[in-house]
């Protein structure tokens, strides 16, 4: 099974800044977690990281037909991007929309996700854990 994990912008940020927010970990070391547990799990994982919007809509669109699932993090662009959600809905690709801080209890306008619409589930709040459960979703999904 080939997972794609994307994140949007300022993920690269992570641990530098906000740490109440977004913890002490870094970008780097959550890509380390995520190969780890797909690893151990016998799935292959690629992760992508931007901060442009239509580089992500390119690497949602070049996921169709080689992706079984896909693991997202749109970030700021959660709450802004009919593109992003679009290119989800056109690829067609089983995904999971994922927020390491719990988005439902910050701002009204982090209470608005485009994506939601087309995901099959989303995790808030659940810190890193919240990847790692995106792909134990998408792994049950693909045995079934
Ligand atoms: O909780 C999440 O995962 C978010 O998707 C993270 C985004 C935010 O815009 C969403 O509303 C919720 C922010 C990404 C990281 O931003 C940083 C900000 C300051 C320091 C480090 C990273």
């Amino acid at each position: 099974m080939k997972i794609l994990v994307i994140n949007g912008p300022n993920i690269n940020m992570l641990g530098i800044r906000e740490p109440e927010v977004y913890g002490r970990q870094t970008y780097a070391e959550l890509c380390e977690m995520i190969q780890v547990y797909a690893a151990e799990n016998g799935v292959t994982v690629e992760l992508y990281q931007s901060n442009h919007e239509g580089d992500l809509v390119d690497t949602i669109q070049q996921a169709y037909g080689v992706f079984d699932g896909i693991v997202i993090n749109p970030a700021a662009y959660t709450h802004t991007s009919v593109a992003i959600l679009d290119a989800l809905k056109a690829c067609g690709i089983p995904a999971v929309e994922v927020h390491i801080s719990d988005v439902e209890k910050r701002e009204a306008f982090r209470q608005i996700s485009y994506v939601r619409e087309y995901c099959e589930k989303t995790i808030c709040g659940h810190g890193f854990a919240g990847y790692t459960e995106a792909i134990d979703y998408l792994m049950n999904r693909h045995q079934m």
